[in-house]
């Protein structure tokens, strides 16, 4: 057969390609639980309540995300090339079953691919799109899984009988339904192969959690993010000068105002934030980019300026930035989040005045928000 000829390796097999999808299964599925929880923090219908505690917890859930997403691309490609004398089975469409089955792997090998290409892209923050990448990323997600379900539905028994060592061998007269794969690798050869696959995916992982995890970020040489470099110690990702907030705009005329739903509107200077009690947190940046970095802030509780401002104890907020452009000019803190009491409107970072890219003269830092969510350059908090 001209197509076994081209594939001439015996690792297209149906071992290799099962345990692989099973890597890729559980890698997945990770993926797309932290993802949609990412999305469900950030966009909260009605019946979704984020908690602010664990503080921390929303690092681990982001950091997992992208770093098993980067870690699924040797897999993939593993997969992809163990299985590439299926593409080409003949005949190509045995069934209305067989159809369906084959015709879900374009959006399967498509979507996964794109997930995996625009998330690190995202990651390195090179958007040849923009806003488009959460959108886009987020309806893949759910085409790629929908597909991924119908794929493993068409290939469980396969796998079920590879798992247990029930598959029969390949020149056998019977075959289960979907076998494609005739190659027949030594116990040896496989176990080199998929040693190597795990070598890799674990080298990319060292490679780039250091952006999250502090203690590996001397390995982590493909990062994209080094969590300590930066001003005061801490990256940023939006500074002052491409936000266009201008020193003006943060000198003697800065005022926050508190708006909305208030008993008494506020509208304090400064010095006038700096004489209110304060109240010291440590608390990490978690972007939705995957690093994160951990400070010391200082500053105003948000719930007792709201007690200040006369407002509803259950009140929730949205903050306004002095940044006029943008999609994160501006952020809702929910009720949780603004009862809790280290939900800051921070005035300092590590003992220091905030320096002006981590949001002088005022941001907010909350726990457990996302780094989208953790508002720079606040100048009014308006009470909804
Ligand atoms: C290399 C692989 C991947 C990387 C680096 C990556 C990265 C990211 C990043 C940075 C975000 C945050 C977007 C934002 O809020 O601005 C995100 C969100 C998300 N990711 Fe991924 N991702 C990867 C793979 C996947 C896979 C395989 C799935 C699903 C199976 C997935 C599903 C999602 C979902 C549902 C969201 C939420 C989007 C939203 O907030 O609307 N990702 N991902
Ligand atoms: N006004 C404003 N606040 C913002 C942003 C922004 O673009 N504009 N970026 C957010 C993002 S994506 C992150 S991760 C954090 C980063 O804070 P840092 O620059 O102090 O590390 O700020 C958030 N606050
Ligand atoms: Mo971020």
């Amino acid at each position: 057969m001209a197509v076994a000829e081209r594939y001439s390796s015996d690792l297209h097999e149906t071992r290799s390609a099962a345990l692989l999808g099973l890597a890729l299964g559980v890698a997945f599925t990770i993926c797309f639980a932290t993802g949609l929880l990412s999305h469900l923090v950030q966009h909260p219908p009605g019946w979704f309540t984020w908690p602010s505690r664990p503080a921390g917890l929303y690092r681990v859930t982001q950091g997992l995300h992208v770093a098993t997403g980067l870690a699924s691309i040797p897999l993939l490609v593993a997969k992809l090339w163990v299985v590439a004398p299926a593409f080409w089975t003949t005949p190509p469409v045995r069934n209305v079953t067989h159809a369906v089955e084959r015709a879900m792997l374009f959006p399967l090998v498509g979507g996964s691919a794109f997930l995996l290409v625009s998330g690190t892209f995202n990651t390195f923050q090179f958007y040849p799109w923009d806003f488009f990448f959460t959108r886009a990323h987020y309806g893949v997600a759910w085409i790629t899984v929908g597909a991924l379900v119908v794929h493993i539905a068409a290939k469980a028994a396969l796998t079920r009988a590879t798992v247990t060592g029930r598959l029969p061998d390949p020149d056998a007269e019977a075959q289960p339904v979907g076998r494609e794969l005739v190659g027949r690798a030594e116990p040896t050869e496989r176990r080199r192969f998929l040693g190597g696959v795990a070598a890799v995916s674990g080298v990319v992982t060292l490679a780039t959690v250091g952006q999250t995890l502090r203690p590996l970020r001397a390995v982590s040489v493909l990062a994209p993010r080094d969590p300590a470099v930066g001003p005061q110690g801490l990256p940023v990702n939006k500074t002052a000068r491409a936000a266009r907030v201008t020193p003006e705009l943060t000198g003697d005329d800065y005022r926050l105002r508190v708006t909305g739903r208030v008993g008494r509107p506020l509208e304090l200077t400064l010095a006038e934030l700096a004489a209110l009690p304060q109240r010291t947190a440590t608390l990490p940046i978690a972007c939705v980019e995957g690093w994160s970095a951990s400070g010391t802030w200082r500053g105003v509780p948000l719930r007792d300026l709201l007690e200040l401002a006369d407002a509803a104890p259950d009140a929730e907020v949205q903050l306004e930035s002095l940044q006029t452009g943008g999609l994160y000019r501006r952020s809702i803190v929910s009720a949780t989040h603004a009862a809790d009491r280290d939900t800051l409107l921070a005035l300092t970072l590590g003992g220091e005045p905030l320096h002006l890219d981590h949001g002088y003269p005022l941001r907010l830092i909350g726990p457990n928000r996302p780094g989208v969510m953790q508002t720079k350059w606040v100048t009014e908090v308006r009470v909804l």
